[in-house]
């Protein structure tokens, strides 16, 4: 992913104990360090300070973002998931960096996710937001990322597409940023 251009990787294990998530959160960051990219980590605030990550992804039902605004600090790469325009709105409070949206569409990635939020879920987000950086999240590939964009979605968070081919992974990352740039220029120009 690095490769590709990613800039910034989160590292998600719903598996492993915490040891073992640790470990891979400190080999990881250490490596994403030495090249500039950032990590994040999903779900715990715990591992993401032990390890040093850049910061911390929260679902509804983490610890909450003042928390672990608290804990890692005012220079900690903060995101929460959301799942509805009310816990958007509601995330827009709170002390974070960025705000994802999703599922946004059909994903077999979580077995336990909320319902479809679709597209124009995205705009209305995009419509409160103001300068609060927009990720969309679930069932994103290259097919559908420029709708995403085109939505105004920042970013896009994408699990099964990039590993759906294992041997294209840095390939895939490149596509989805020269989409990213291709749609970013024609939202400016229009
Ligand atoms: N939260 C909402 S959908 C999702 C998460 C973590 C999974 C996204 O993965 P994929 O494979 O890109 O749909
Ligand atoms: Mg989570």
């Amino acid at each position: 992913m690095i490769a590709g251009g990613a800039s910034l990787i989160q590292l998600r294990d719903k598996l492993s104990p915490a040891r073992d998530f640790y470990d891979s959160a400190v080999e990881v960051v250490a490596f994403a360090r030495r090249r500039d990219v950032k990590v994040i980590i999903n779900d715990r605030v715990d591992i993401a300070l032990a390890s040093k990550a850049d910061g911390v992804h929260l679902g509804q039902d983490d610890l909450g973002a003042s928390e672990a605004r608290k804990i890692l600090g005012p220079d900690a790469i903060i995101g929460v998931s959301t799942h509805s325009i009310d816990q958007f709105r509601r995330a827009l409070e709170l002390p974070v960096s960025y705000v994802a949206i999703g599922p946004v569409f059909a994903t077999s990635t979580k077995h336990d996710h909320d319902p479809v939020v679709g597209l124009e879920m995205v705009r209305q987000a995009r419509d409160v937001a103001g300068s609060m950086p927009i990720v969309a999240i679930g069932g994103i590939d290259l097919q559908n990322a420029a709708s995403v964009l085109s939505a105004c979605a920042d970013s896009v968070a994408v699990i099964s597409d990039i590993l759906s081919a294992p041997d294209e992974i840095e390939h895939r990352v490149r596509k989805f940023l020269l989409l990213k740039r291709d749609t970013t220029n024609n939202v400016g120009n229009s």
